[in-house]
């Protein structure tokens, strides 16, 4: 009999486990082939408008579909319903104060909401707004407000093989280049996120941060942080960088939060809950405008959106998600599924990062071109072949210039297997990569697609196309 080997041994590794077990389950369904057909189809080959009761294992997004604890749903209740003044909200100011170090706190009801309340408050029509490469609903806010955001990441983030440990970092070079160009006073903030969700979950380092906020008191300019994978970023940070390996990720989260003027946060993603958001702010100035503009967009400014018992759950999910042996069980779930793809040398965006596996689309199908649309064409295959959700993060998602009109065309284009947090097995994973292998097998057969419907924001979520002929 063959020996069977284990996920640890297969990898030249001790084993390792969740820090937790599951005390309840929740059925998923396995589809049949012709009922794929029939629902991506349905879909217009966009997995957003799949039912996700049609989906067999859904790694659409790692936001808002995380597992909360026993301790979370005991929260649950104890909300506090007062529209004004909650209990709950003074747990979580109390939370993101302690954790994240910022002095004022406004709640939202997700990221975006956050995202829009710093925009209006710091950008005026035709600032500039630099940043470690784009995120979707982060540049559309900070466009309708007026400001043009401008890629100031280093080089080696478009480039899916480099092994850069902080891909992420900011280039101050480029970010100089702006300032000369356009001035200091007519740079809204710099928009610094951690981890970089489209480059794939790549790091910041602290060495790259310190140098920031050196830079940005020369010039007088504030630094705000993306934080909805911060803690992810704690991780690498403990990792990668040298005097940093014996420290708590709490204590790395607060550091490098301690070099920014504040930070807005979809909670859906690190702080382990299905809804909720925060703006937190240092500078009172900020504050009460993001106060004010909380109560026209979101709600009161004890609630913003989110009822009593989802403030309390979050509050509690901040503190378990800055774990140590969270972090590092859930990156490691990451990486095993990275580890058996690069095992048939299927091209992936690498170093792995913090929440998802991105495949290259563009090495996957390097017969199609972009805009046959391969990362949305690799995540319809999946889904064909297995009922896995995956989705496009490339020509699709980076949507039009809004000058031109025009596609704009990003380096990078990939399809990201992104996975909850707290949520699926080392099995699950094994299933996983086995359909992507398929897919791969299969690659040369796959033609791509045509957009048929295009929205006018954000057209990834809606978009439909229909099979090349
Ligand atoms: O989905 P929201 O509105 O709670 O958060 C928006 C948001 C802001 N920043 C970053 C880095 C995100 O990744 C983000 C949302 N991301 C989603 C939904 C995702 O699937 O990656």
């Amino acid at each position: 009999m063959s020996e069977i080997k284990t996920a640890g041994q297969q990898f030249g590794r001790r084993s390792w486990a969740e820090p937790w077990k599951i005390k309840m389950v929740e059925p998923i369904r396995m589809t049949t082939a012709e009922e794929r057909q029939r629902a991506i189809q349905e879909a217009g080959y966009n997995t957003f408008l799949l039912k996700s009761e049609d989906v067999y294992i859904d790694l659409l997004t790692d936001s808002g579909t995380s597992a909360m604890s026993d301790r979370q749903w005991a929260g649950m209740m104890l909300g506090d319903e007062a529209y004004a003044g909650s209990r709950n909200f003074y747990r979580l100011e109390a939370a993101v104060q302690q954790y994240y170090g910022y002095r004022y706190v406004v709640p939202t009801h997700q990221g975006r909401g956050a995202e829009n309340l710093i925009s209006q408050a710091c950008i005026k029509r035709g600032n500039y707004v630099p940043g470690n490469m784009y995120f979707t609903t982060t540049r559309l806010h900070q466009e309708l407000a007026g400001g043009i955001f401008e890629d100031v990441i280093i080089d080696e983030a478009h480039d899916s093989q480099s092994l850069h440990p902080f891909k992420g970092n900011i280039d101050l070079g480029k970010l100089q280049a702006l300032v000369d160009r356009v001035g200091a006073a007519n740079i809204a903030y710099v928009s610094l996120a951690g981890t970089v969700n489209m480059a794939g979950g790549q790091p910041v380092s602290m060495e790259n941060v310190r140098a920031l906020r050196a830079f940005c008191d020369r010039h007088g300019i504030r630094m705000y942080l993306d934080a909805t994978r911060m803690v992810e970023n704690a991780f690498f940070i403990q990792e990668r960088e040298p005097g940093y390996a014996d420290k708590s990720i709490a204590a790395i989260l607060k550091e490098f939060c301690g070099y920014t003027d504040g930070a807005w946060m979809s909670a859906k993603k690190d702080n382990l809950v299905n809804i909720g958001g925060w703006l937190a702010v240092n500078h009172e100035d900020v504050f009460e405008a993001t106060r004010n503009l909380v109560v026209i967009y979101e709600g009161l400014h004890t609630y913003g959106g989110m009822a009593g018992r989802d403030m309390e759950a979050l509050a509690i999910g901040i503190e378990e998600s800055v774990q140590d042996d969270h972090v590092r069980s859930r990156i490691g779930q990451v990486r095993y599924l990275g580890q058996l793809l690069e095992q048939w040398d299927i091209p992936i965006v690498k170093p792995v990062g913090g929440h998802a596996i991105f495949l290259d689309a563009r090495r996957f199908y390097p017969h199609l071109e972009q805009s046959d649309f391969p990362g949305q064409t690799l995540a319809a295959e999946l889904y064909l072949d297995s009922g896995v959700r995956a989705m496009e993060r490339g020509v699709v998602s980076a949507g039009r210039d809004p000058a031109t009109g025009d596609h704009r065309y990003p380096k990078l284009e990939l399809t990201r297997l992104t996975i909850p947090r707290r949520v699926y097995t080392q099995a699950h994973m094994d299933v996983v990569a086995e359909s992507v292998k398929a897919a791969y097998d299969q690659r040369e057969k796959t033609r791509g697609l045509e957009m048929v419907y295009e929205p006018q924001y954000l057209r990834f979520f809606q978009a439909r196309f229909t099979p090349k002929g």
